[in-house]
């Protein structure tokens, strides 16, 4: 029979209506349902929506939809992350207004997720950028400022050269400005704070209750807390090679075992000593210079060449007084680490190894493998860093790492040295504070005012919020809100004398650290936070399901973690201290790359063809041979971006989102290929021949399950995919959902083809109308539209969108047959199907009858048969 094509055309757009008119998405903060919070990482309105951001939807979409159609009251919002610098690059690079163009591209963007049929609550819309949004992040600013949370202090800060403005830590990766790219230079300003190490150890400990968080995010906000124990060690300093007034020199060491190993002393450029020891000494001060310049990124200083300079002091070994070490000015060590100074001890650390090495420094092993000869073993070109036992260590001598470390500090927490103890142990973090002050335009102002005779002074609630001016000039360099005629001239708040206002704008990431609570209710205009909704017994914290970018695993992640915390200590949040309760990580979209004569060329500008078996490109217009190149993440300067608008528009978002979830595992990255994609619009078709060629026969027939009978495979088949499928989604299984629908399809094939053919039973046709209601709701989480129209095309009353979640028969997923494998003498030599409450003497007889047994017991009687219930038969002859 003939059906029309599905077209996606029509009827997306249809759907898309109906659900906004009943505006089923729209959630309320009082009803009684269970609630379920799911949130896809918002994205930053750039202009237009990427591949990436239809699969994290996509996903996103699934969940809510499912929870939907399981009873849960469910938000879903979305919003925008809206301040940051590609405003202000387009304000410079166009001449457009910063405002104008981020509003612009939420509208376009907007429009783009609507074309999705995404199911989210518009009706909570943010955007960062927004003063109705940014006047309570100041207001938390304030009140985190007040609460000891926030501190104005001169750090060595990361200046970033491009983008003209300071960088927090985890924004520095391999030395470079996360945006720009540019080498980071090290520069002396007084900026903001967040205290986020006041938290490092809650921080650390409460990631083991983040159970439906992936191990891996965990270990990496883990290792950049970096927790160590150790010893700070006071080393005296030569009183013959001090400089005046200098008596030792304080280092930090988790390896206070190793300290009769030690060969040299290293301390960071901008050490006090350093400075002092370079005064009178010129070659040491071009050292220092030289070396400041050079970024001080950890990752950097792993593979940079070791550098050195002797300073000529020498310090005393706390347990040899007639032992003496020289101290060098050393490239690898860190000023903002520990004390910024160490004693170096070549043979168990690879850093210290290289440097003693190439500056002719004593090697020592004290540490050897567990039965090594102490006598010839030596260390060359690699540290070691295992454990073992002591050598060379006098009083040391055989113990084990870690009780000569304890037997260290203890004998050195007892030694005096300037009237305080030789050793202290402390506690570690790698984690620094977050510098949160951007020397940038279009981010929230820092509602702070500096005056002559008060210092840094609160702006009043009452004044909040302190909006960003809109006449403002990008046409030279530095921040516009500096340069700005009178905006920063103001009254001090406390004695009304001239002050200025504070011109840095706040990190967009604090932007990101609570937009997830806003959402819960963002119709509040005097508080961050309504408390009754955002946590505790009614609130909607913490987000069950949040889904993202790996790329977030750091930055993101830690900082809302952070600042929830903050949101609790000062009365914002009530219960929650951890944002996130599930999280998941979606792989990335990757594609092919192409590359002709004249560089990268886009999928759309070329022709794929096979030849004997190979494949190969050509340009479009005149058919000159393209490389195929590597699979690589979508990226503009690699040309293998995708527009989902194109895709979308020739195959219907339901093609898209289908494709999305069903090629790989949802973690892994996904190969965006053409022939995926037509695959996925092939199943859509396939399910609306299904379904159309269905309808007429159906028209009265009521859905029934058929237990017995030539029906019951398809019930059997149905009942059991509902089960899984829906296990799956909830275990974010997408592309194993995703596999159980096509067996349906598949199981469903021929009862259709019966109806329509009109040779179908009664039984059939209910088992069927059953089955595809059922396909029909397991569908509709991922291609909701075409579900819509089957279920319209079966007759259905209301929106598949609002439907109850299909329900399965226990009994029917239950095989009632079972498969045994058959052992003769212990080797498996047939298998047996069998009811599954088959007694053990019916499986006995029913074993023996079986060809392969009789043959070999050629007439005789079995020695012996043991039936292990449901699982195996053992013959013994
Ligand atoms: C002596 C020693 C011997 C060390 C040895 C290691 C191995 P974590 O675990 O990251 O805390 N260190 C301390 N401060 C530093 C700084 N500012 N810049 C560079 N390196 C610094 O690492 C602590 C170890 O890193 C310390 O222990 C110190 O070297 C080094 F066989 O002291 B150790
Ligand atoms: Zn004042």
């Amino acid at each position: 029979m003939a059906t029309e094509r599905y077209n996606a055309r029509a009827s997306e757009p249809k759907w898309q209506k109906a659900w906004d008119a009943a505006k089923l998405f729209e959630t309320k903060n009082d009803d009684s349902r269970p609630k379920y919070y799911v949130l896809e990482m918002f994205p930053y309105p750039s202009g237009r929506i990427h591949m990436g951001h239809v699969r994290n939807y996509t996903m996103g979409d699934v969940v809510a939809r499912h929870r939907r159609a399981l009873g849960y009251n469910v938000l879903h919002p979305m919003g925008w992350d809206a301040f940051g610098l590609p405003a202000e690059n387009a304000a410079r690079d166009r001449g457009v207004n910063p405002r104008s163009w981020t509003y612009q591209n939420i509208e376009a963007m907007k429009a783009q997720l609507k074309v999705m049929g995404l199911s989210l609550d518009w009706a909570r819309e943010i955007a960062t950028c927004d003063p109705s949004y940014y006047k309570h992040q100041q207001k938390m600013f304030l009140d985190f400022w007040k609460a000891g949370l926030v501190e104005r202090r001169s750090a060595k800060v990361n200046w970033d050269p491009e983008d003209m403005t300071v960088l927090a830590n985890e924004q520095v990766i391999d030395g470079r400005g996360w945006r720009s790219g540019a080498l980071v230079e090290q520069r002396d300003l007084t900026q903001w704070f967040f205290k986020i190490t006041s938290m490092s150890q809650d921080l650390l400990d409460s990631l083991d209750t983040l159970d439906k968080w992936p191990e891996k995010v965990k270990l990496m906000q883990a290792n950049w807390i970096g927790r160590s124990e150790g010893l700070l060690l006071r080393w005296k300093l030569d009183a013959a090679t001090a400089p005046s007034g200098e008596t030792e020199l304080e280092v930090y060491t988790t390896r206070p075992d190793t300290i009769f190993g030690a060969s040299f002393m290293a301390i960071a450029a901008d050490h006090p000593l350093a400075k002092k020891a370079a005064e009178d000494n010129p070659k040491l001060a071009s050292f220092i210079k030289d070396i400041s310049h050079r970024g001080t990124a950890a990752a950097d200083l792993e593979t940079a060449e070791k550098q050195g300079f002797d300073t000529g002091i020498r310090v005393v070994h706390p347990f040899d007084p007639a032992w003496t070490l020289p101290v060098y000015v050393a490239n690898f060590v860190l000023m903002e680490y520990g004390t910024g100074a160490i004693f170096g001890c070549p043979a168990h650390d690879q850093r210290d190894l290289d440097f003693a090495n190439k500056y002719g420094l004593p090697v020592t092993p004290v540490v050897m493998p567990e039965g090594a000869d102490a006598a010839t073993f030596r260390i060359l070109e690699e540290a070691y860093v295992d454990d073992g036992a002591m050598i060379n260590s006098r009083f040391l001598d055989g113990m084990k790492p870690k009780d000569a470390f304890d037997a260290v500090a203890e004998r050195l927490s007892g030694d005096v040295l300037n009237g305080r103890p030789q050793g202290e142990r402390k506690v570690q973090f790698r984690l620094r504070d977050w510098l949160i002050s951007r020397q940038r335009y279009w981010g929230c102002p820092i509602p702070v005012i500096h005056c002559d005779s008060c210092g840094a002074v609160p702006v009043p609630a009452s004044a909040l919020p302190i909006e960003l001016p809109t006449d403002v000039t990008f046409d030279r360099p530095g921040n516009p809100l500096d340069h700005h005629p009178t905006w920063k001239h103001v009254e001090c708040p406390q004695c009304g004398k001239d002050a200025r206002r504070d011109t840095d704008t706040m990190d967009t990431f604090v932007d990101s650290s609570w937009y997830f609570a806003r959402f819960t209710d963002p119709w509040n205009e005097t508080a961050p936070t309504t408390l009754s909704a955002v946590d505790g017994p009614k609130g909607w914290l913490p987000v069950n399901q949040y889904i993202g970018g790996i790329e977030h695993a750091i930055l993101h992640l830690l900082y809302s973690r952070f600042y929830a915390r903050a949101m609790k200590a000062t009365g914002h949040l009530n219960t929650v201290a951890e944002p996130f309760e599930g999280l998941f990580t979606q792989g990335m979209v990757v594609h092919e790359t192409y590359k002709g004569p004249d560089g990268w060329v886009t999928p759309a500008e070329i022709k794929v063809e096979e030849f004997d078996g190979s494949r190969k490109a050509f340009l479009l217009t005149d058919g000159t041979p393209i490389e195929i190149g590597a699979i690589e993440k979508m990226s503009k300067s690699k040309k293998n971006v995708v527009d989902p608008d194109d895709i979308i528009g020739s195959y219907g978002a339901d093609t898209a989102r289908w494709f999305m979830l069903s090629d790989s595992p949802p973690e892994r990255d996904v190969i965006w290929t053409e022939a995926g994609v037509e695959g996925a619009h092939r199943f859509v078709q396939r399910l609306w021949r299904l379904v159309s060629e269905a309808a007429p026969g159906l028209t009265g027939v009521a859905p029934a399950a058929a237990h017995d009978g030539e029906a019951a495979a398809l019930s059997k088949a149905a009942h059991k995919i509902v089960k899984s499928v829906g296990e799956e989604i909830e275990k974010l299984g997408f592309n194993k959902a995703v596999a159980r629908i096509y067996e349906l399809a598949n199981a469903l094939q021929g009862p259709v083809s019966d109806i329509a053919a009109g040779k179908a039973s009664a039984e059939l046709k209910a088992a069927t109308r059953e089955a595809l209601d059922m396909l029909v709701g397991l569908i509709a989480p991922m291609m909701p539209h075409l579900a819509e129209e089957c279920h319209a095309e079966l007759g259905g009353a209301g929106l598949v969108a609002d439907k109850p979640w299909p329900a399965y028969d226990p009994a029917l997923t239950v095989d009632s047959e079972i498969v045994m494998p058959v052992q003769i003498n212990g080797k498996k030599r047939g298998d047996l199907t069998i009811a599954r409450d088959a007694d053990q003497s019916a499986v006995e007889k029913a074993a023996l009858a079986l060809d392969v047994v009789q043959k070999a017991l050629e007439g005789k009687t079995p020695r012996k048969v043991i039936v292990v219930p449901q699982r195996i038969v053992n013959v013994v002859v």
